[in-house]
């Protein structure tokens, strides 16, 4: 399941020092057949302490995490929804993300020149909400001003469409004109169903990411409580990273080191591996696992799938083909110790077609194809 995330914001806030952190041990790109490979798109493994402790208890010849993919987006200046910029490519690549990323410029630094002279974090989210607003109003608009013609339709099909289509998209003109972002206006899932089509860069998920030098880590800066504020408002969640000590820490080589580096810091996890984590949840995503021999591998599904929507995350022969599903929760396997205890105890079971798979599955898939 290739899942992605874009990281916005305005220049010289961070961006591709995070970004390059962020990719700098990247992901073996072979297991991970469905991902875009360009230039500007990083394939991060996602961090998960239950994929260890399987690997752990199972001793398989290799483990495979499931990732994530960044894109780093260029371009976003005032004035980019008309052409400024980098503005109709950056446009291109952001409809295509699932969640957004919005690094927010919170660290003082003489040095780094600010495109608007100071820093202003409130200053610098309306400038980019904005853009994204008009970039959607835009299309909004386009559709509207076809919409009387498809209304006229002999094609029950395409008439039916724009008849439901038509009172949202007004209703969204409207809230976007203000200036407003798509996720914050009151859709039912038929209706977001109904514009799914037109991929609105407003409706996508975002988390503030929040650019801090290391004094900021441990303490809120006035930068950041401004971004926690206009995010509660907003609807959204607010991370804290410091681009420079990522930066650092990325260029160490080896775990050990990374670890003691973050130990020495006073940090427990890096803000990378919460950014990961972070982009996960938001995107209501979950893992299960499948555990062999050969292979111990973490894989995405979004919260609600069943069994054989699951089973077609691996190959959709196993959709189409499936059967059952043997499977029992990692935690049964942490607190018995070994598969073979897991099923002595009567911890595995059979489930069928409408089994709602949970978070931390271990799932061997049966299917006939
Ligand atoms: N002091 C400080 N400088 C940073 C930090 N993150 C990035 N920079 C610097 O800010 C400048 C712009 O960073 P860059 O990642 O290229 O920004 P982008 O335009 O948003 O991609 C570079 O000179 C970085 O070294 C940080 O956390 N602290
Ligand atoms: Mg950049």
């Amino acid at each position: 399941m290739a899942v992605n995330c874009g990281i916005v914001g305005l220049p010289n806030v961070g961006k591709s020092t995070i970004f390059q952190a962020l990719t700098s041990a990247p992901a073996e790109a072979a297991n991970y057949p469905f991902c875009t490979i360009e230039p500007n798109v990083g394939i991060v493994t996602v961090s998960d302490d239950r994929l260890d402790e399987i690997t752990k208890r199972i001793t398989p010849q290799k483990t495979i995490p499931t990732i994530i993919e960044f894109v780093d987006i260029a371009g976003l200046v005032k004035g980019a929804s008309k052409g400024e910029g980098l503005g109709n490519q950056f446009l291109g690549h952001i409809r295509q993300v699932n969640a957004i990323a919005h690094v927010v410029r919170c660290f003082e630094d003489t040095e780094v020149v600010h495109v608007n002279g100071k820093v202003d974090p409130a200053d610098d989210i309306t400038t980019i909400n904005f853009e994204l607003a008009l970039a959607d109003l835009e299309v909004v608009e386009k559709r509207l001003s076809n919409l009387p013609k498809a209304l006229k339709s002999q094609n029950k099909d395409v008439s039916g469409r724009a008849k439901v289509q038509l009172p949202i998209l007004e209703k969204m003109k409207e809230h976007l004109e203000a200036g407003n972002a798509a996720r914050t206006m009151e859709l039912s899932e038929d209706d977001l169903d109904v514009i799914k089509e037109f991929n609105f860069i407003t409706l996508k998920p975002v988390l503030y990411l929040c650019n801090v030098d290391e004094d900021g880590l441990s303490e809120d800066n006035e930068h950041v409580k401004e971004v926690k504020k206009i995010a509660e408002a907003d609807g959204s969640k607010v991370i804290k990273i410091c681009g420079k000590l990522e930066s650092e820490i990325s260029a160490l080589e080896t775990d050990e080191e990374k670890a003691e580096f973050l130990e020495a810091a006073g940090l427990e996890k890096s803000g990378l591996q919460i950014l990961t984590k972070e982009a996960y949840d938001l995107l209501g995503l979950q893992t299960y696992f499948t555990a062999g021999e050969k292979e111990v591998r973490a894989w995405t599904f979004k919260s609600g799938y069943k069994a054989p929507q699951a089973a077609g995350i691996i190959h959709t022969d196993f959709e189409r083909g499936f059967i059952k599903a043997e499977i029992y929760h990692c935690e049964d396997l942490f607190s018995l110790g070994t598969e073979q205890k897991v099923k002595e105890a009567g911890k595995l079971r059979i489930e069928g077609k409408e089994y709602v798979v949970k978070d931390g599955d271990i799932i061997h898939f049966r299917f006939n194809v």
